[in-house]
């Protein structure tokens, strides 16, 4: 009874204190805040194995597991995760709806230039999901444009953006609502080619087990991306906390225990940079 009267003590505490001049709900927004809520609330994505939500709810991943173990460390102690297309994870942190995205968000520039990312966690290399024997011979996103090819892709990840950097017409362009609903499409014939990061579509292809689906990678063309957890650009604070506390576990050994049983290298993204990934400094 005493636990409930003080969660609830705190959460009417919390209404009066989190409520600005406007009298609208300021949400947490730096690292005080954050440990007084008692949690993060994340955005992923539900892309094995970088994150993960089961029927019962329970999230997990490499980028939640990572994330609620740093934040452990900054005395914050949970997250409550919120499933978003990655188109949408950047104008959700920046309109506050959540506190930061851990999802395995690629840093690239023309997103360190909407938000702050932590240092890399996650690296991964491209993939396509093809028939078995890959009968069109699809080896790069050009390979796609020029072939006709349907693609399917996640809206707003970045294999939408090769595709329509490679020059595929919009209307081969076949964005999932989900990340597992792309291999049901390659198996239904109603795409060709299904693009994501090498560890989502082996995941994929040991759930589906099925025989005639394949997997073509390093998809040509495509650099490794490091994935970092992404914060308001106001929220600075946040991000360097976090980066300390990151970084003492990646010295520690604590980073490779969390990531590696994922199938991810602590090495790859230990060797790579947020400055070198956003081509300056973020
Ligand atoms: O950040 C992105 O754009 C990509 N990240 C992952 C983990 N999957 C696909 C997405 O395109």
């Amino acid at each position: 009874m005493k636990k409930t009267m003080k969660h609830l003590i705190v959460a009417i505490v919390l209404g009066v204190s989190l409520t600005g001049a406007t009298g609208m709900p300021v949400l947490a927004a730096d690292l005080e805040q954050l440990k007084e809520q008692g949690f993060a609330r994340i955005a992923i994505a539900n892309e094995p194995p970088w994150t993960m939500v089961t029927t019962g709810g329970e999230v997990s991943g490499a980028a939640p597991d990572l994330a609620r173990a740093v934040l452990k460390k900054l005395g914050v102690n949970d997250v409550v995760a919120s499933v978003s297309e990655y188109g949408a994870m950047i104008p959700g942190v920046q309109a506050r709806r959540f506190d930061m995205v851990a999802a395995g968000l690629f840093i690239k520039p023309e997103r360190c230039k909407a938000v702050l990312f932590s240092q890399p966690d996650l690296c991964d290399a491209e993939s396509f999901m093809i028939k078995a024997g890959n009968p069109l011979n699809l080896k790069s996103f050009a390979d796609v444009a020029s072939s006709g090819a349907k693609i399917g892709v996640v809206g707003g990840g970045t294999e939408e953006k090769l595709a329509i950097e490679a020059g595929v017409d919009r209307a081969n362009i076949v964005v999932v609502p989900d990340p597992q609903s792309g291999a049901k499409l390659l198996q239904d014939g109603r795409i060709d080619v299904y693009a994501l990061p090498v560890l989502s579509i082996s995941d994929l292809l040991k759930k589906a087990k099925d025989p005639s689906l394949a997997m073509f990678a390093p998809v040509e063309n495509t650099p490794i991306f490091c994935a970092g957890v992404a914060f308001r650009k106001q929220d600075s604070a946040l991000r360097n906390a976090y980066d300390v506390a990151l970084a003492a576990m990646k010295a520690s050994g604590e980073f490779a225990a969390i990531v590696e049983p994922y199938g991810y290298s602590a090495d790859a993204a230990m060797q790579q940079t947020r400055e070198n990934l956003c081509g300056g400094p973020n």
